[in-house]
């Protein structure tokens, strides 16, 4: 009966929700997007979007001002605080890539009481580094470094923060424009770390350090899937970006190879576009088997349908493109079907929050 019923559903061409109901083997169809608006204006290069545990509010991050805001779902905003010591200094580029305040992971314990704690990722003077602030509901007090000593550059900062499912904390940092710090073992840049919530080398890392992956030139996002895989986007040269399915231990290539290659030893990425077609990845969300990535220079939403084999990458749509510029900050939203979505780079107060709805 569910065989007839599902052969049904398929002939006419049933809507993901109706297939849904039905109880089954077969997992819940991806409800790609049918909608988008803007949730909140007003912003300058929002960097990230990141949900509080309790799924009410999201930390949205600056990276300019170095100002932390607090999102509701119904897009009202309130400022929290900033964070010390952040300091951004614009390459000159375009885009006045410059670091500044990057990602931000909230404890997956956050309660503003008994667990306060919240963890950036922003550019110092002399060094990227990796805080803990306190954070109450209301307000962002009491900097701490957890890590520092990891190189800056002008840009190639990386800079995702979150915890995974296994309750540790992954970063992701770049190259620093330091080619060859990517493939040091004993260099924190070019590297997915994965830290205890004090900083250190998380116990099972596959080099007994701070190191999760190594090869990376500029990783600024991840998300991990619901089997527990972790999917990260990386800006490349002037070639090739990728999407790289991340695996302890495992070499991504940087800067050896760029893209696919057949050097022994490297990981080859899943999915790659050129930087003139729709590329420049910027950050990660998985939506019902679903990999979005924002891209910056590609001005577009991509989604990627994770396959059957839950390790390989479907054919990619495109969503949005040149339509709201460059997109960057990416999240999925709790218990909803629905996607959060920033613009960067339009100008001063010109960039935008947006509601993408699922389904
Ligand atoms: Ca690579």
């Amino acid at each position: 009966m569910a065989v007839a019923v599902t052969a049904l559903l398929a002939l006419c061409g049933a809507h993901p929700a109706s297939a849904a109901a039905h109880p089954g083997p077969a997992r819940r169809a991806a409800a790609l997007p049918s909608a988008v608006s803007v949730l909140s204006d007003l912003w300058n290069r929002p960097w990230t979007v990141t949900f509080l545990p309790d799924g009410q509010r999201a930390l949205v991050t600056e990276r300019h001002s170095a100002g932390v805001w607090t999102v509701a779902r119904d897009g009202s905003r309130t400022k929290v605080g900033e964070v010390p010591d952040t300091v951004f200094a614009p390459t000159g580029g375009d885009f006045g890539e410059g670091g500044g305040l990057l990602g931000v992971a909230p404890s997956p314990t956050w309660n503003g009481t008994t667990d306060q704690d919240v963890y950036f990722v922003h550019t110092a003077a002399d060094e990227t580094r990796v805080v803990r602030m306190r954070f109450d509901g209301t307000s962002l007090t009491d900097y701490q470094v957890v890590l520092g000593g990891i190189a800056r550059g002008g840009d190639h900062n990386g800079g995702k923060i979150a915890f995974g499912p296994d309750g540790f904390l992954y970063v992701s940092t770049g190259d620093a424009r330091n080619k060859a710090l990517a493939q040091d073992p004993n260099s924190l840049n070019g590297k997915i770390l994965r830290l205890t919530a004090s900083g250190g080398a998380a116990p099972g890392n596959p080099f007994g350090t701070r190191v999760y992956s190594l090869g990376h030139r500029n990783p600024e996002g991840f998300a991990w899937d619901a089997r527990g895989r972790l999917w990260e986007t990386e800006i490349g040269d002037a070639t090739w970006d990728e999407v790289n399915l991340i695996s302890p231990g495992a070499n991504y290539g940087w800067p050896t190879c760029e893209g696919t290659c057949t050097t022994a030893g490297m990981t080859n990425p899943v999915h790659v576009w050129h930087p003139a077609e729709g590329g420049v990845p910027a950050q990660a969300a998985i939506a019902d088997d679903v990999l979005y990535v924002s891209t910056l220079r590609g001005e577009r939403l991509w989604a990627l349908p994770i396959d059957a084999t839950g390790t390989g990458l479907g054919t990619a749509v495109s969503y949005y493109t040149g339509a709201y510029g460059r997109l960057r900050a990416l999240a999925k939203v709790p218990d909803a079907d629905e996607l959060w979505l920033g613009t960067s780079d339009r100008g001063t107060d010109k960039d935008s929050l947006l509601k993408v709805t699922l389904g």
